[in-house]
């Protein structure tokens, strides 16, 4: 069967089920496409599957809205952030001299980058839109190496399913799945609005997820691992979002 017969045949049995008999048959169809999020067994479980497992086979490959420069927000808020430790703290007065990008789990060349090679990495620009669960946006042109670029020189093995990235701050850590860390508007980003980016925006390196809401795009960078699972990462559901009563897809 050609992929987009199948696909869509899944994505009809899922809709059907999940209008016909409820949403827990369509939980069980799900899990056998492997489309199952890694915090489906919460409250909101069935629900959540349905959501990521439509979006999968539906959008996949679809882009986030990108914007003129002129629908640039003139005030970007940027959201409180707690105390960001004395790691980030000794960094920031060595100018970020001294800032790495580690890289590890199912990679062929586990390692890391420093800030300088990535910023001398191929550079991608999107204007795009980043909104806040909890109501606000702004729209910025953000810069920096695809994510996709960073996994393909490190050598991602066949087996990768999803990569968990981590903050210097304590608690923020997400992950995105193989979909939406290869999908080429996910950047690794340096540059905000033609400058460097700002510390109260994420400075020195960000993830930029734009097909999602505000919180997967992690501020103030470290590490990432690529996985087949997020099971032994903190409680098991993918990220901190869960652990807080926040779904891990997060998709718009
Ligand atoms: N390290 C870190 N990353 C973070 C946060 C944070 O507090 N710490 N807040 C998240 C949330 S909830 C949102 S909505 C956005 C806010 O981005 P902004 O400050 O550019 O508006 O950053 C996300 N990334
Ligand atoms: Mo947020």
């Amino acid at each position: 069967m050609s992929k987009i017969s199948r696909r869509q045949l899944i994505t009809t049995a899922l809709a059907t089920a999940a209008g016909a008999s409820g949403l827990a048959v369509a939980a069980n169809l799900a899990q056998r496409y492997g489309l199952v999020p890694p915090d489906a067994g919460g409250v909101y479980g069935p629900g959540e599957t349905l959501t990521y497992a439509t979006q999968r086979l539906l959008t996949r490959h679809s882009l986030a809205r990108e914007f003129a420069p002129g629908q640039i927000s003139k005030f970007p808020f940027a959201n409180e952030t707690g105390a960001l430790g004395a790691a980030f703290t000794r960094s920031q007065q060595a100018g970020f001299s001294d800032w790495n990008l580690a890289i590890d789990g199912l990679v062929a060349h586990p390692g890391f980058f420093s800030l300088a090679e990535i910023r001398s990495f191929p550079v991608s620009k999107q204007i795009t839109h980043l909104a806040c669960e909890e109501g606000w946006s702004y729209i910025a042109e953000w810069s920096g190496a695809p994510l996709a670029h960073l996994l393909e020189k490190i050598g991602t093995l066949p087996q990768a399913r999803y990569v968990v990235y981590r903050s210097i701050q304590r608690g923020w850590w997400e992950s995105i799945d193989m979909a939406d860390a290869l999908h080429p508007q996910t950047l690794i980003t340096h540059t905000m609005n033609g400058r460097e980016l700002p510390v109260k925006f994420g400075g020195p390196l960000r993830m930029r997820v734009p097909r999602q809401l505000g919180y997967k795009s992690v501020k103030y960078l470290t590490r990432l691992t690529v996985t087949d699972s997020l099971k032994s990462f903190g409680k098991g559901l993918g990220s901190a979002s869960p652990e807080s009563g926040y779904s891990w897809y997060a998709g718009i």
